[in-house]
This record gives C-alpha cells, structure tokens and sequence, in this order.
C-alpha cells in the first residue's frame, strides 16, 4: 500500500525502486507544502535500507511547472526551493526525474537535483524565470553551465525558452528521451542506471570557462534582445558567477539575484501579465457556457486584413473558405495569403510542405454558396457600412442559421452593420490586430443581441488561434484604438505646448516602447486616421483639427510619401527632424510654453492612457483593468515588463 507522505505526494514501491509521484494540480507547482512533503519523502526514503533508487514522477497533465508564482508576493516559506534541491541531490539514492509536459523554472530545478534526468519525447524543459522579471532561483544558473556547458546554460536561462525534448537530450539537459509508458520506462533506467557507476551529482561536476570575449559577446546581444529587461542580464552574471567561482558561493549569489528580482517593479509587472494572460482565455462570466464546434472558416476579403485572418485559420488547422468581389480579387486574394506563408517559410517558421498543405486548405471563391456549412464567417472588407451590410445580407442568406457571423470593423458599429438581419444572436464583433496572423490580441465585440455560446464561440476561437482574447463594449474604437487616439491626441498637445516631436518619441522609445506616437503614424501612414476623422466631420460630428490633419492635407502622410512628422531621406526609414513640419506646426505651438523632458514626457502619456482606461472601465467598455493591460501590450507595444498602462500608474500609485 503507499504511505502518503502528504496529500500532494504519495510512495509506491517497485521492488527496489520507490515511485514518488506529486500530484498538486493544476501544474504541480512548487508550494510550500509540495516542497515540505517532497523534503519529508527524501528523509523517509533515505532511511528505508530496501529502496536502492527513486523515480520522481507527476500526475496529472505536467512534470512540477515551476514555484508557485502566487507564493512570490508573500515571504518565503520553508524548506526554501534550493534547500530541497541541495537535499535530493544529496540523498543516499540516485534520483530519476521522469519528465513530461513542461518541467520548467523549480521543476527543472528539481531534475537537477535528481542524478538522472528522463523525458517524454512530447515532453519540454525550460528556465523562463526571465520572463517573469526573476533570475532561477534555485540553482538553475550554477547547474545547468556544469550539466550542459557555459553556452547552452546561457541561451536556456538568459532567453527563457523552454526546450523540446529530443532538443535537450542533445544538449545533455536530459540523459534520455523515452516514449509511452513513461514512468515504467522511468523505473527501467533506474534500474539499468543501478548496474553501473554513478555519474557524479552536478554540483560536483567541473565548468569549463568560453572562450575569450564570450561574456562581452554575450552581454551586447542580451542588452540589445532584452530592450530594458534587468533580469536577462542580471542571468548572465549568474552563469558567469558559476564559472568563476565555487558553487556554493555560486549559488548564494544566484539567492541574492533571485531575492532582490523578485520584489522588483518589472517582476511585479510581468506577474500581473502572467496571470492576466491565464486569465483572459477563459472569462469567468462566461461560466461553462459551451461554444458552438468550429470546424470550417469563411472569411470574406482577402485585403490585408482578411489575408492575416485566414492565415492565422489555416494555421490553427481550420480549412477556409476565402470570399472576394470577383475572379481578379479572389487570385489577389490567394496571392496574399500564399505571400504570408512564404514568408513564414524564409524565417523558418514553416516548411514548404507546410506551406502547400495551408494553401491546399483555402478555397477561393466569388460564390457565397460555398460558405453552406461554414460554422464561423469573419467579415474583412472595405470600411465603408454600406459594403458591410450587403455582405452581412448576402452571408445571412447563404450561411446556416446558427453560423456565426463576424464582423473585423475597427470603428464602425456593429449594431448598425447587421441592424435587421435574422437570427442576430449569432452575430460578433471580431477586431483582429494587423498583421492578423501575427498580432496576439484579438478584441471580441458582443452586439446587444449576441447569445452566450456565440460570445464563448469568440473566445474558443482565441483559444484555437492562440490569441490573447478581450471582450469590448461598443464604442468608437473599442478600447485599443481607442485608448489611441487619446494617446496621440496628448502628444500633440505636448508639441503645441513646445515640446518637440523627437523628444517625445525619444521618451517613449526609452520608456520601453519600440517606437514612440510619431514615428509610428510615419510608419503606419498619417491618412488612416486622417480619413477616419473626415468621414467622422462628414458624417456631421464635430472633430477638432488634428496637428496630423495639417500634414497629410500638406501632402505628408508618413514614410510612403517620404514624409510625415519627420522627413525621410530618399530610400531610407531613418526619421529626420523636420524644419518643414516646425514650420508648418510653429503657428499652433504655444510660444514659451512649458515643454517637458525625458521621462516626464512618458509618465505624463502613460498616465492618460490609464486615464482613458478608467473612463472605458466606468463606461462597462472593459471588465478588468488587467484587461486594458492586454490591449496595450498585445495590441500596441507597451513593453510587457511595464505591465501596461493601468498596472504601470497603479504601482506609481
Ligand atoms: N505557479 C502558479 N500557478 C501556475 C503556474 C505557476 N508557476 N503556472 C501555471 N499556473 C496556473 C495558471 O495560472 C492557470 O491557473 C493554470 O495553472 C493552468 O495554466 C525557483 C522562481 C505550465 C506551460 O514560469 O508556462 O520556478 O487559471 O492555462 O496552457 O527558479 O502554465 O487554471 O487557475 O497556462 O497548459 C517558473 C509558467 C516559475 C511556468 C501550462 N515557471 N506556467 O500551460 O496551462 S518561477 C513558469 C506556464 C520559478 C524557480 C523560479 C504554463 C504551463 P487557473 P495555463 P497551460
Ligand atoms: P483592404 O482594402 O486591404 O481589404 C479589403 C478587401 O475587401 C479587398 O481585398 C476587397 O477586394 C474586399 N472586398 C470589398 N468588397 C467586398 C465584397 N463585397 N465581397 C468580398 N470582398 C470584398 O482592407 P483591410 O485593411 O484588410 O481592412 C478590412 C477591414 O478590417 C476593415 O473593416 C478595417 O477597418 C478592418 N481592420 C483593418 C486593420 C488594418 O490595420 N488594416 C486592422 C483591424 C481591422
């Protein structure tokens, strides 16, 4: 029978192998109870004088998947994670790790404590503690170097991507790949292992010092990858501390990182995102509303936007059927999506084989008819209601009535493109983020009318595209586009107020942003909202006069005119100053008035976003303000180590 040492971790034996399994769902994290009852397994089966090996193995769908993030905001609690690694590696029998799913951050930590280290060929390892704004915290940057060399220990820990299986065996992070029945293939490299003699624990085990010039090569290319992330750097001095110094004193300064990481604002950050990121797939008030079965697409458009979608379909698996006005259009069409995975195939993301198997799952066509037994259709075309609406009116007669009908409008109102239309429960605002099989996020836009399984069909279809769902209220701009405009409405008020365009995109480069407001629109093209604000004037609203309206009406609508905020020398993407904008702009900026610097610029742009957020959440446009965090950094380049614009002027306070 087996003893359970604790709830969260039984014993069996197999003859002279102990089995212990850890079974904490939903990962098997590393709790403070785990670590108590894994420590307590260790003293019981140190004592046990029949039991010659032990096989750590986990139920349920993973290896342990790490500590337990929702621990990292409290004080630490014994037995502390590299105790309990230090501890089975020191144990009288050899540890078998037996891997699957993902043994990640403490649970690869674990496995390096074990003496062996044995995967599921399915299974992943990994360190993404980087990701979470932390260094490993339990011995992973001074093992790993003496496991599997100084070079593979720095990409695996500085870069924070887990690792595949066969991948791993080949950089030594496991000593074998097993399939099937894991934990009785487990149990058999136990027993071989026992015929003959031990490698050393890793802690014994020698680094060897890179070459001259690594630690400097290194250090350039994370500072650059790493666009103001702390702990990808503070890693590398980790690894580095292994290679030049003994391990315990390694692994002190490694506690030390870990420590001083773990109360910092960007790992506060990045675990706010982590759990918003959990969070937003799976909407508590949708409940356990089921969403209708997705089987075959349709999208309607083949432009820019419609391509994307139907790439990201084809992607998923989901066979597509792409609609467009005539022949020429449909071959356009087809021309577009067969570019994006061409592309996909020259950055190695596809094979050709994949590629031609994506395009064999499109058909092109100018007939509706072929949309008779799609189960979602997502609308691509032209901005204009009028075009929309005879879609929809076409799509309500072609499509089965309980399709899914979905409009990727960024301003338009959803209501009035299917205003009339039957069966409107089945109708959905699904704002994809350009290029749309690319971009995470994915802003879902229930119309009054939208039943419960259409919205949870939104969100499956989220799931199935590994998007980073949102639902919206209806409003102009939803709540990404926007938060937007009133993003770039005060950067022009900071230029009015003397504050100079670069100087504001400088700030906002330096707050993390990839680019700030202006070089964006060169990049984007100043005519997008130019139009959008004419069609508004034209449609009778009252839209003040934009600092953009007065460059694209000069003829300066960004990099495809060779001008827009900023000048562009002739081929180049280089955004020069422009004395022809100052002179443009110099009769609306207000002579001597305070102009801002450096990183006053941002927090004062950062704050109006969030002000504009908390006006979307009293409004009921957004639920949660973690929301709107997803928005900005999924849909908009806030850097994810910020934690978005709410997170960001709420830890300000
Ligand atoms: N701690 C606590 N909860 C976690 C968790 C964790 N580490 N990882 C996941 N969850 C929860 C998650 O919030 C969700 O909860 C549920 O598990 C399913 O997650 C000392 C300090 C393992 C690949 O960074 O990458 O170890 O919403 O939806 O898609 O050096 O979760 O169901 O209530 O993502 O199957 C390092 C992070 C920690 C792993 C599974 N480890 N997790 O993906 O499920 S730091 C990580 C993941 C560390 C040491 C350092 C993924 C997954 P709920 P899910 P999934
Ligand atoms: P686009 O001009 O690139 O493509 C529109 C396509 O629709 C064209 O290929 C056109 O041939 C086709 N079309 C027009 N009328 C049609 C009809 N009756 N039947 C079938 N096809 C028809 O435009 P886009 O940039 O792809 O934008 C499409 C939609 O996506 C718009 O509503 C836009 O607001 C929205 N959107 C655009 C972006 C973006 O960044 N471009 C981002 C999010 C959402």
């Amino acid at each position: 029978m087996p003893a359970t040492v604790q709830s969260v971790v039984t014993i069996a034996r197999e003859g002279e192998i102990a089995v212990v399994t850890v079974d904490n769902p939903p990962v098997n994290a590393l709790g403070q109870a785990l670590r108590q009852g894994l420590w307590d397994a260790a003293v019981a089966l140190d004592a046990d004088p029949a039991v010659r090996a032990v096989v750590l193995i986990c139920a349920g769908r993973t290896f342990i998947a790490g500590a337990d993030v929702r621990e990292f905001g409290k004080p630490p609690m014994e037995p502390h994670l590299p105790d309990l690694v230090n501890r089975i590696e020191a144990a009288a029998k050899p540890w078998v790790a037996a891997i699957h799913g993902s043994a990640l951050g403490g649970g690869y930590e674990m496995a390096l404590g074990c003496r062996f280290r044995v995967a599921l060929d399915s299974a992943s390892v990994g360190l993404p503690e980087v990701s979470l704004g932390i260094v490993p915290g339990a011995s992973g940057t001074v093992r790993t170097p003496r496991l599997a060399g100084v070079a593979a220990a720095v990409d695996l820990v500085t870069g924070g991507k887990p690792v595949k299986a066969a991948k791993a065996r080949a950089l030594g992070l496991v000593d074998a790949v097993v399939s099937g029945d894991l934990r009785a293939e487990a149990i058999a490299f136990a027993r071989d292992a026992l015929t003959k003699p031990l490698p050393l624990p890793i802690s014994q085990r020698p680094v060897s010092a890179p070459e001259p010039g690594f630690w400097a090569e290194q250090e350039t290319a994370i500072t650059k990858r790493a666009k103001g992330e702390a702990a990808p750097l503070r890693a590398l001095a980790c690894i580095r501390k292994a290679v030049e110094a003994p391990f315990f004193d390694a692994l002190a300064f490694e506690r030390e990182t870990f420590l001083s990481l773990r109360g910092s604002d960007q790992a506060a950050a990045l675990r706010a995102v982590f759990f918003a990121e959990r969070a937003a797939p799976r909407p508590v008030h949708l409940g356990d509303v089921r969403p209708l079965p997705l089987a075959k697409a349709g999208v309607i458009g083949g432009g820019t936007m419609g391509a994307g979608i139907a790439a990201a379909l084809l992607d998923a698996g989901l066979p597509v059927v792409l609609v467009e006005r005539d022949a020429e259009a449909v071959a356009r069409g087809l021309a577009n999506l067969g570019a994006i995975f061409e592309g996909g195939v020259k950055r190695g993301k596809l094979t050709e084989a994949q590629a031609a198997a994506h395009m064999a799952g499109v058909t092109g066509t100018t007939d509706y008819a072929a949309l008779h037994d799609a189960d979602l259709v997502i609308e691509a075309v032209f901005e204009e209601i009028g075009v929309k609406r005879a879609v929809f009116a076409q799509l309500a007669a072609a499509c089965r009535s309980d399709a899914v009908l979905a409009t990727n409008t960024s301003y338009l109102d959803p209501r009035l493109i299917v205003g009339g239309l039957a069966n409107p429960a089945r109708f959905i605002g699904l704002h994809f983020f350009s290029p749309a099989n690319v971009m995470k996020l994915l802003e879902i836009v229930p119309v009054p009318e939208t039943a419960p399984e259409t919205l949870a069909t939104g969100f499956a279809l989220a799931r199935a595209l590994n998007k980073i769902p949102v639902e919206a209220g209806i409003c102009e701009g939803f709540i990404g586009n926007r938060i937007l405009k009133r993003y770039r409405a005060a950067a022009e008020a900071l230029v009015r107020g003397g504050t100079t365009i670069a100087a504001i995109d400088a700030a906002m480069r330096g707050y993390g942003f990839a680019m700030g407001p202006f070089e964006a629109q060169d990049l984007g093209g100043l005519d997008i909202a130019f139009l959008q604000r004419e069609g508004a004037r034209a449609a009778g609203q009252a839209v003040p006069e934009t600092l953009g309206d007065i460059l694209v009406r000069a003829g300066r609508k960004g990099q495809k005119t060779g001008g827009g905020w900023y000048d562009y020398a002739p081929g180049a993407r280089a955004p020069l100053p422009s004395t022809g904008v100052a002179a443009l702009l110099a009769p609306h900026v207000t002579p001597g008035a305070a102009a801002m610097e450096g990183a006053a610029i941002a927090d004062h742009l950062v704050a109006e976003m969030a002000a504009e957020g908390r006006t979307i959440l009293a409004e009921g446009i957004a639920r949660h303000p973690s929301d709107i965090d997803l928005v900005e950094i999924h849909g908009y380049g806030f850097p994810r180590w910020r934690g978005g614009p709410m997170h960001a002027t709420a830890r300000r306070g």
